[in-house]
This record gives C-alpha cells, structure tokens and sequence, in this order.
C-alpha cells in the first residue's frame, strides 16, 4: 500500500431486489439498464466463498450509467477513477442517475458471481472506507477475518444493526486450504488473536496480515475450476476467468 497503484478487481454483483428504501429512490431513473454493486477485491480467488456484501450505513453512493445497458452503485470518487480508466463512458465524463445513502441498500439482493451462495444480501461494515476501492466489499468469511468479525457482530445484534437476520443466515464456505490454519483461516485467527468485535482494528489488521500471507504463499484452492492448484497460480486465473465472463474487471486506484 502506498506504493504505486493497487491492482483490483471490480466483481460486478447484480441487483435481483432492491430494498423498499432504495426501490423508492430509483424508481424509474435508471431506464433499462442492469444495475450492478461493483466490490473492489484483491483477492478474486474468494468468490467462491462470497456469503454477503458489505457497505458503509453513512456513505453516500450513486447510481452511475456504464453504458446504455448498464449502471454502477459505488462512491462519486469510484465513479470518477472509472471515467478515467474508460470502464464507465463516455470516456472522462460521468451520468449519475440516481443517490442512495448507503443505509438504504440494506437487505438489497444481489448475485455473487462465481460463488456457491447464487444470491446473497447486502450488510452493513462499521469499517468501510469511503476513501478506498468503491466503498463495496464483497464478504468471504472463510477467508476475510474483518469479514468473519462483521458476520458474528450482525448475527448477535441484527435489532443494534437493523438487520433481517435471515440476511446473516449463510455461513463460510472453505475455498482455501492452508498447512497451518486449516481451511477456514479467518475463524482461526480470530479465535487466536481474541478479536472480540469489528471494533478491534488493531488485531484486526495483523489478522488481515498474516491471511493475507499464508493465503497467497501456502495456499491452495480446494474448490472451483482451479482445484488442487496454489492460490498463486490460481489467483490471476479466477480474475481472467470472471473478466471473460462478463463478471468482472480490471480497476487500479
Ligand atoms: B478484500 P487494501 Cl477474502 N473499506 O476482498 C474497507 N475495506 C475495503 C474497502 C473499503 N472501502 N474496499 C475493499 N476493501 C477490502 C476479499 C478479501 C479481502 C479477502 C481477504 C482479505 C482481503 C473479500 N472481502 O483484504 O487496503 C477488500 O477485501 C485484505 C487485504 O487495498 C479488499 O480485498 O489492501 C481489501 O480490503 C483491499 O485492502
């Protein structure tokens, strides 16, 4: 980080039903398009393991037009990285069409490309930067530890969180297997490091840290078409493979 750009890749989760509150907001603004949540991820290599999307309650994001067929719900600063990138057109130029607070998006469902879970609902992240990615975070609780926490804390409190619990219900799939963590890493360093709430930020990082490591360097997917394969060599794979799909694209900040 803070190194030259970060390459991510943007999964393109579309909307199957909208929340009441954001059903209300878009009412007939967006014309035909297919309207997607974009996530920025660096580890495309997960999406097996999606169970959920995370936003930010007190972010703002927009309804951005792609193209004639489709539209992007992430940050105006998301929306501006993409212009320039050429993934949104015109080229330089962006077309809102719609705004919702991030509190609205709340209970809207969505497809998990490339997950065993085919629909999953959209949650809310206390740890949500604004500042980073789209503002969207694909949860993989099997191998996120910030993503496992959120997913304990909103099954505890979903009144606190004004949440459905019902949105909570999937659990981790296994996607990765690692030597010294076994195949659901994140529960296991949770556990290890006593992270107690998403509040933990701290133990949460060097959480994130040591996943991050013993994924990429000691892994090995044990699902999908990359089975049996080091997450090193399978990572750039899952990515290609979601890009020819449709289902994904390149996006650096
Ligand atoms: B990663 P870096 Cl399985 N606010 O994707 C907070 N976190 C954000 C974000 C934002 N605005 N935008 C993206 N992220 C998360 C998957 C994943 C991620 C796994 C394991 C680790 C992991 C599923 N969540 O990240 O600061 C996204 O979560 C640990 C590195 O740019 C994104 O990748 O390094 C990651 O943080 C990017 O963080």
């Amino acid at each position: 980080e803070g190194v030259g750009p970060q390459e991510y890749t943007g999964v393109k989760m579309e909307v199957v039903q909208w929340s009441p509150e954001a059903e209300a907001l878009i009412s007939n603004k967006v014309g035909n398009r297919k309207v997607f949540l974009v996530a920025a991820t660096l580890r495309p290599e997960t999406m097996y393991g999606q169970t959920n999307c995370f936003v930010g309650t007190g972010i703002k994001y927009g309804v951005f037009a792609a193209n004639d067929q489709e539209a992007y719900v992430v940050t105006l600063r998301a929306a501006r990285n993409m212009a320039f990138q050429g993934i949104i057109t015109p080229r330089g130029n962006i077309e809102k069409l719609a705004e919702l607070p991030g509190a609205t998006l709340i209970g809207t469902k969505i497809k998990a490309p490339f997950s065993v879970n085919p629909e999953v609902y959209v949650l809310p992240m206390e740890n949500v930067l604004a500042t980073k990615g789209t503002g969207v975070v694909t949860s993989v609780p099997s191998d996120s530890p910030d993503d496992y926490q959120t997913l304990l804390d909103l099954r505890k409190k979903p009144e606190f969180y004004k949440i459905d619990p019902s949105w909570a219900a999937l659990d981790p799939t296994p996607v990765i297997e690692t030597p010294t963590y076994g195949n659901l890493i994140a529960a296991a360093l949770v556990k290890k490091l006593k992270i107690q709430s998403q509040k933990d930020t701290k133990q949460l990082a060097e959480a994130k840290e040591i996943t991050y490591k013993e994924g990429f360097y000691n892994g090995t997917m044990i699902i999908g078409e990359f089975k049996g394969e080091p997450v090193q060599e399978a990572k750039n794979k899952v990515r290609d493979a979601m890009i020819k799909a449709g289902l994904a694209f390149p996006y650096a900040e």
